[in-house]
């Protein structure tokens, strides 16, 4: 047996080398790339004989521009697109965030990865890139891919946009199942969820799983509905993936809900290769956990179908101000947070930005009146005014038709979103903080050299049921998400990285007292929680944990800081 001989062999190596070497390893670890127990060509040619398309070979993006080893693609279309969110998302091999391209050995610091600047002198390595993976087109293209997975005991992956913050669509060695091209988009005015009953319609729409919400956008505007969606600069962020099963906010939140509020039906394939509908009456736990419960721990969702709205009218909401000094930053600090829980009550979402220097913020107020908006913020406009100096600010309101027409007026900002080396640390502030400890609350805000105050919590999303769903009930008492960011420049070495992680879980330790639950969103968090299972699920870990048992048993799907992983070591290759 081939395994039995290389376990003789590998029980000469280091222990550490073992733990990560086979599928037949008593232990139960994973196969990974590169590994005697991987999957010859024979058998992924057997494989591909039951898919669309050819298998793919994903490669990290900065490829082409080093031709020793990678003579196909073209440097300087990487050059021009490395910023590009959704040239990034068009290829298997590369990520929003460049960081999670690459891989960081914690045990002795080497660095695998392959960078834009050819001038760092580096090789062009992997790094955290799956070499080889499924281009899922149909059904039956992921079903072959997760049962193919399962019976070579592979580290699994599921990629859709790359988006993710906490790089849970990287992971070195893997086998990857690619979404992205799963498009389809169908709007049924008069949806009944499968198992409902004939007077439950809703007006719907389905989204493949690769569906981004530039795509979701414009089908809805299509049908002249709104769908509770996110934002980014190109909104090439996905619309049926990792965003929905996190929780999936937008800006306008707190009038819609989350994402896990408006998702009526999943189709997913389950970790045995069945495809299964999720809703209220079919597999109706599932349906629980994947809103809410993270995306990469259920099995492969191939579908979402969304309840939609009628369109209305919006108003834009901006303001810009520079602070003379620490004290006028304190001062409306302080009135920002104390309008945070006001404004989202009305409807209102958006996003605030500031330190101690300056202040930008961005809301957009729906179904109310240009008048009624000018009488809610026009006090506040004037407070900053008197604070900061009437030339030191710039304001804004601005009525349009509907969310589309907003959308449409979008430029890129300019600063680069993507194609950067970022990692985040955040924690949803308590309503209970932002009413009653505001002024101590705008001072561990400010704190931070930068934070983003994420105005999508309360209104709807704290007035639903926190049991209804799988999400983490911290969000219920939420006011506000507060994020703040780190990041190290292309090809630093691992020691800088070390040190930008460790300020990284220091920022969460720092931002604790704004959220009394240690609550977060779990996808626009660190990969450094103190409590994953506290701070992302809350009280909702242990069902989520027996939910996840029954549906993967052998836990064929594992995500960093995702549901049942906490029985895993760091790669996710072996159980503890
Ligand atoms: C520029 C930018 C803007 C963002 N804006 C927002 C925003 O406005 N609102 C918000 O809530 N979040 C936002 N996010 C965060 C975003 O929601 C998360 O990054 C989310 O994980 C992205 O999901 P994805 O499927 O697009 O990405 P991916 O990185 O491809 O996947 C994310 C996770 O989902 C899993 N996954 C993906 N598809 C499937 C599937 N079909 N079945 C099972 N598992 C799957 C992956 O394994 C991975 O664990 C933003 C992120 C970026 C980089
Ligand atoms: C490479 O990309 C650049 C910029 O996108 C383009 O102008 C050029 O024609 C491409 N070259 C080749 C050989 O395809
Ligand atoms: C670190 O460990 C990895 C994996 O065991 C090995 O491939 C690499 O050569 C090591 N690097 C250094 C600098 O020791
Ligand atoms: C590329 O790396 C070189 C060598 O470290 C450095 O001098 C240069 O500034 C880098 N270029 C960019 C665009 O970051
Ligand atoms: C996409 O839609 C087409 C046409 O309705 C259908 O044949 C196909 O099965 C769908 N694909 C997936 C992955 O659902
Ligand atoms: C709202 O306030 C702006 C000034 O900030 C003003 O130009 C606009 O006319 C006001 N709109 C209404 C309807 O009062
Ligand atoms: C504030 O700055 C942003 C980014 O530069 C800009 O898009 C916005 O229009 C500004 N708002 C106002 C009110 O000037
Ligand atoms: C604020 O404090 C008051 C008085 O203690 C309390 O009744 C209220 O519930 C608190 N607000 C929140 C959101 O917890
Ligand atoms: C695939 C893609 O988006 N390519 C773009 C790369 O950048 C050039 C220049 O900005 C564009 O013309 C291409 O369309």
């Amino acid at each position: 047996m081939r395994f039995e001989l290389f376990y003789d062999l590998v029980a000469f190596l280091p222990s550490i080398l073992a733990q990560t070497s086979t599928c037949a390893d008593p232990s139960g670890c994973r196969c990974v790339y590169g590994q005697y127990c991987w999957p010859s060509e024979r058998d992924f040619d057997s494989l591909s004989a039951q898919l669309s398309v050819p298998l793919i070979r994903p490669i990290p993006p900065a490829s082409a521009c080093y031709p020793v080893g990678n003579p196909s693609g073209n440097c300087s279309d990487v050059q021009q697109n490395w910023s590009n969110g959704i040239w990034r998302s068009d290829q298997p091999g590369a990520y929003e965030f460049s960081n999670f391209e690459t891989y960081t050995n914690s045990a002795n610091g080497s660095v695998s990865g392959c960078y834009l600047n050819t001038t760092l002198g580096l090789p062009c390595e992997q790094g955290s890139v799956a070499p080889v993976g499924v281009d899922a087109r149909t059904v039956g293209d992921v079903q072959a891919a997760v049962r193919f997975a399962g019976e070579y005991n592979l580290r699994l992956v599921v990629k859709n946009t790359g988006h993710d913050l906490l790089g849970r669509s990287a992971a070195r060695g893997a086998f990857m199942i690619w979404t992205h091209h799963l498009k389809n988009i169908s709007y049924d005015a008069n949806f009944i969820p499968e198992g409902g009953s004939d007077y439950e319609t809703v007006p719907a729409l389905t989204l493949g799983a690769g569906v981004q919400w530039k795509e979701a956008y414009a089908a809805a505007s299509e049908q002249q509905r709104y769908i509770m969606g996110g934002i980014s600069d190109d909104m090439s962020n996905g619309a049926a993936g990792g965003w929905v099963m996190g929780g999936g906010h937008g800006p306008l939140s707190p009038k819609y809900g989350l994402g896990v509020d408006n998702v009526v039906q999943f189709t997913i394939v389950t970790p045995n290769g069945d495809h299964v509908v999720a809703n209220a009456y079919r597999h109706s736990d599932l349906f629980w956990a994947l809103r809410g419960g993270g995306a990469g721990s259920w099995g492969v969702v191939t579908s979402a179908t969304y309840r939609t709205y009628d369109l209305v009218p919006l108003v834009l909401v901006s303001m810009n101000a520079t602070f003379p000094d620490s004290q006028a930053a304190q001062r409306v600090t302080t009135e920002l947070v104390r309008l945070q829980p006001k404004l989202s009550d009305a409807g209102w979402g958006g996003f605030s930005s500031f330190n101690n220097v300056f202040l930008s913020l961005l809301f957009l107020a729906p179904d109310v009146s240009w008048a009624e908006v000018n009488t809610t913020i026009l006090p506040f406009f004037n407070f900053v005014g008197d604070a900061a100096g009437p030339s030191n600010v710039e304001i804004l309101t601005k009525p349009f038709d509907n969310f589309y027409a907003w959308l449409n007026t979008l430029t890129p900002s300019g600063l680069p979103q993507v194609g950067v080396n970022w990692e985040l640390a955040s924690r949803l502030m308590s309503r209970d903080m932002a009413e009653n400890h505001t002024e101590e609350s705008a001072q561990l805000l400010l704190s931070f050299d930068f934070i983003s105050l994420v105005l999508v919590a309360g209104g709807v999303v704290g007035r639903a049921d926190p049991d209804s769903v799988g999400l983490n009930p911290g969000w219920r008492k939420a006011a506000a998400l507060a994020v703040t960011v780190e990041t190290w420049k292309e090809g630093a070495s691992s020691s800088v990285v070390f040190e930008a992680r460790q300020r990284i879980a220091e920022y969460v330790r720092r931002l604790e007292p704004i959220s009394p639950d240690s609550a977060t969103y779990m996808n626009e968090a660190s990969l450094y929680e103190p409590d994953f299972r506290k701070s992302f699920f809350g009280s909702h870990y242990n069902r989520l944990r027996s939910i996840k048992r029954k549906y993967d048993p052998t836990s064929t799907f594992l995500v960093v800081e995702g549901v049942g992983s906490e029985d895993w070591n760091g790669d996710l290759t072996c159980p503890l």
